[in-house]
């Protein structure tokens, strides 16, 4: 921010001095004047830059500051890869963290989906923890794909709510509902309600076993 900011006030307020040349005392004291107040307006043009992040930051999380980037139209991004994540069971090794790992491969044996118990489970889920509050504009799912051994149960994807929460116990705000069954390798999305806002996004189902490929959460 304080770059982008800097440019602007340098090409504003302070290319016009490095013509100045030497002259008469009154036009010397003009130069005094006019650079204290090019100083003075700089110093609140700066302050009101840092304050206005401040705001920005303060209400759409760490990652929002935009005036550093100047790209403001373009604020949505997968914003759960890497993050921390659990589900309510697991079906070792395929632990939560490998549904936001970044790595699309939907064969279950190339360690890159989550799994929850294989054995009977009711309302298995899986939680993201987006580290802060964001707008949450759409959740994409990726459906497992046949495996090495050309076993495909990718139609257990189904019934599946998207809620999204403020804490952890209160992720009950729902962003979507994907009834099924699921083919191989879907991207199954659910576009959420305006105005859908939290830090949590889980991913439920109505009979066990949960298994997701990928997770991105989009939103700003
Ligand atoms: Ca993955």
């Amino acid at each position: 921010m304080f770059s982008y900011c800097l440019n602007i006030l340098l090409n504003q307020f302070f290319s016009p001095f490095f013509n100045f040349s030497v002259g008469s005392k009154p036009k010397l004291y003009a130069k005094i004047t006019l650079v204290i107040v090019s100083a003075v307006t700089t110093t609140v043009f700066i302050a009101f830059c840092i304050v206005l992040g401040l705001l920005i930051k303060e209400k759409f999380g760490e990652t929002n500051n935009n005036c550093e980037s100047g790209n403001y139209h373009n604020v949505l991004w997968d914003i759960a890869v890497g993050k921390p994540a659990q589900q309510s069971s697991t079906f070792p090794p395929n632990e939560a963290e490998r549904a936001v790992d970044g790595n699309r491969n939907t064969d279950i044996l190339q360690n890159s989906c989550s799994h929850t118990a294989d054995s009977p489970e009711q309302n298995p889920w899986w939680r993201v923890d987006l580290r802060a509050v964001y707008y949450i504009v759409s959740v994409r799912m990726l459906n497992r794909g046949m495996d090495e051994h050309g076993i495909d149960v990718s139609d257990r994807l189904q019934n599946v709510t998207v809620t999204v929460g403020l804490t952890e116990s209160s992720v009950n705000t729902t962003c979507g509902f994907f009834a099924g069954p699921g083919t191989l390798s879907q991207l199954v999305v659910l576009v959420c309600p305006p105005e859908t806002m939290g830090r949590y996004v889980m991913v439920s189902i109505l009979t066990g076993p949960l298994t997701l490929c990928e997770v991105d959460v989009i939103g700003f």
